[in-house]
């Protein structure tokens, strides 16, 4: 017996459904793994509601049901996807330990000083103090990006085979791809384009933009 599984994703997504949203995540790990899913669309007034903060404690997006379980976290989720089916984390003890490492790595170390990036143009840009900032930000980035590129080296992925890790990885850098940054790191950027090559990939962005583009516009 199969159990349907249902995201949660933006009725509107700012990023007009180009990827950048985190719903896109659980959608390639999912399609990464064979699986079928349903997706709940929400709006931003929606999710601030008692029936969504049910599901996610802090009103966002995105959230993951199957039977009687909901989850919240897009980490926990992926992960959650990727222990269940194969093709995300291999089987070996120590690489498995390698590749959940480099999710944790994704999430906890490289997007942080992006997502800094993002609030220091969108929220921050007229404090007075911004100008002086954002370098400090954009230094910041480079030098994960300098320490991340080294590591990869010639390698197609971070240890091994493609992973949980590399999803997550590709994910967060996917974000720099309009800053410019990314670019000046061509062993990057290759990560970066192989990521978005893959099959599932595709399929994901596809699902992501045509949900966007069925959603009515607003007013
Ligand atoms: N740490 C959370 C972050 C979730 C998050 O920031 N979601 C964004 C969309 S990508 C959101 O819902 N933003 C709207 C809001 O926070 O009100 C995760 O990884 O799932």
């Amino acid at each position: 017996m199969t159990t349907t599984i249902t995201i949660t994703a933006f009725e509107r997504s700012p990023d007009r459904g180009r990827g950048l949203a985190r719903d896109m995540r659980l959608r390639w790990a999912l399609e990464e793994a064979g699986q079928p899913y349903q997706v709940r669309l929400v709006s931003f007034t929606a999710m601030k509601e008692p029936e969504h903060l049910a599901r996610h404690p802090f009103g966002q997006i995105p959230t993951y049901e199957e039977g009687g379980l909901t989850l919240f976290e897009t980490g926990s989720i992926v992960f959650h996807i990727a222990e269940r089916h194969p093709g995300l984390l291999p089987a070996d003890a120590r690489a498995r330990a390698h590749a959940i490492t480099w999710m944790f790595a994704a999430l906890n170390t490289v997007e942080p000083p992006i997502l800094d990036l993002a609030t220091a143009k969108l929220l921050e840009a007229d404090r007075p103090w911004a100008a002086e900032r954002l370098p400090l930000v954009i230094d910041r980035i480079r030098a994960r990006l300098s320490q991340l590129s080294t590591r990869l080296g010639n390698e197609d992925w971070l240890d091994g085979p493609f992973s949980a890790g590399d999803l997550l990885m590709v994910s967060v850098l996917i974000r720099l791809k309009l800053s410019g940054l990314l670019n000046e790191y061509p062993t990057l950027a290759a990560y970066v384009a192989r990521g978005e090559a893959r099959p599932a990939y595709a399929r994901a962005f596809a699902a992501q933009l045509a949900a966007f583009n069925a959603s009515p516009p607003p007013g």
